[in-house]
């Protein structure tokens, strides 16, 4: 016996990889669903050698199924994530509407698998943004040997990140700017991304920070220690999947780069490509379509007494959204939702 899943989002960048790895990683499922709002109504999506033909998630009947994945943005998950929890169909929400809840799991199954027990809490388990999903993945294993004290962190985001209007205007961007009268001005984003980087992701707060900067702190905190401090600069980059991370830890306890590069060797969910020489590290197109986090650059920082700097590349739609998800649901799986 299977679980009854459905993808709420099927059409989007992450809806369908939400698909596609569940194909991959052959996940135990019975039947699967595809939703999606009124607009893509009977749009097909593939999941493995099969074709599904969107639903309308308008109305949809969640009893019966076991578990909903959700990858349609806040406002609608608003409405109809209640609607699937009262059913007793376990939400696994990409969204940022639950992460801050205190009721709400917020889980990284590397890092917080224990988390996912709390799910009858309120039948919502949230899948945390993706900048935040792969780096927690790196401090895990480092913080369980040497307790972190402080983490400095600059991204360099892709613009998969913000979604498909986002990549078509890179694209059509940077050919604009070779072919006279085909220039693009920028819409989605505030000034031109082509050849150029945005320190802006998500609104700005009162003290100066972004919504995406507040993220990557407050999730850290939850995921793995509440007594971390965490302060990030988040950049949008001209890069369309592939998210980048320039990350400073500075430790209680002495930690050199030596061991430190043994942990994350052998820590679950990452890949350690670290020469000290021309290529001997990942770069973001180097991740596209991948599982792991990777870590290169590993070096002490000799600036501090206890502390190591490091590069840390996913691919945001995978492990900073789909397959995170999805890693989730297997751990629910293993720990403690029955199938069928
Ligand atoms: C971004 N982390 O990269 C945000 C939402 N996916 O735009």
């Amino acid at each position: 016996m299977g679980y009854k899943v459905v993808v709420a989002g099927a059409t989007g960048n992450v809806g369908r990889e939400m698909l596609n790895i569940l194909a991959e990683r052959q996940f135990p499922a019975d039947e699967v669903v595809a939703l999606a709002s009124r607009r893509s109504l009977g749009t097909e999506v593939s999941y493995g050698d099969k074709t599904l033909t969107c639903k309308d998630i308008e109305g949809f009947d969640f009893s019966g199924y076991d578990i909903a994945f959700f990858a349609i943005g806040s406002d609608a998950t608003k409405k109809y994530a209640p609607i699937a929890a009262s059913q007793k169909c376990v939400v696994i929400d990409n969204s940022s509407l639950y992460r801050y809840d205190p009721d709400i799991p917020l889980v990284v199954p590397e890092v917080n698998p224990e988390a996912v027990d709390r799910y009858t809490n309120k039948f919502i388990i949230a899948n945390p943004n993706c900048s935040t999903a792969q780096m927690v993945v790196a401090l895990k294993p480092l913080h369980d040997r040497a307790r972190i004290k402080r983490v400095v962190v600059s991204t360099y985001q892709s613009v998969s990140g913000t979604g498909k209007e986002a990549i078509d205007e890179l694209w059509n961007q940077t050919k604009g700017l070779y072919v006279p009268g085909q220039e693009v001005e920028p819409k989605v984003y505030p000034k031109q991304i082509a050849f150029n980087v945005i320190p802006h992701i998500d609104v700005f707060l009162e003290d100066g920070s972004t919504k995406e900067e507040w993220k990557m702190v407050a999730e850290t905190k939850k995921i793995v220690d509440p007594a971390i401090k965490v302060t990030a600069t988040c950049v949008r980059v001209p890069v369309f999947v592939g998210h980048s991370e320039a990350i400073n830890i500075e430790f209680e306890d002495h930690l050199d780069e030596a061991e430190a590069r043994d942990i994350l060797r052998e820590a679950p969910g990452v890949m350690v490509v670290d020469k000290r020489e021309a290529g001997g590290y990942i770069t973001p197109i180097e991740c596209v379509g991948d599982y792991a986090t990777y870590i290169s650059r590993i070096r002490q920082d000799s600036t501090i007494d206890n502390g190591i700097n490091l590069w840390c590349v996913s691919d945001n739609l995978r492990k900073g959204a789909a397959l995170n998800a999805v890693q989730i649901a297997e751990t629910l799986g293993k720990r403690c939702l029955k199938k069928g």
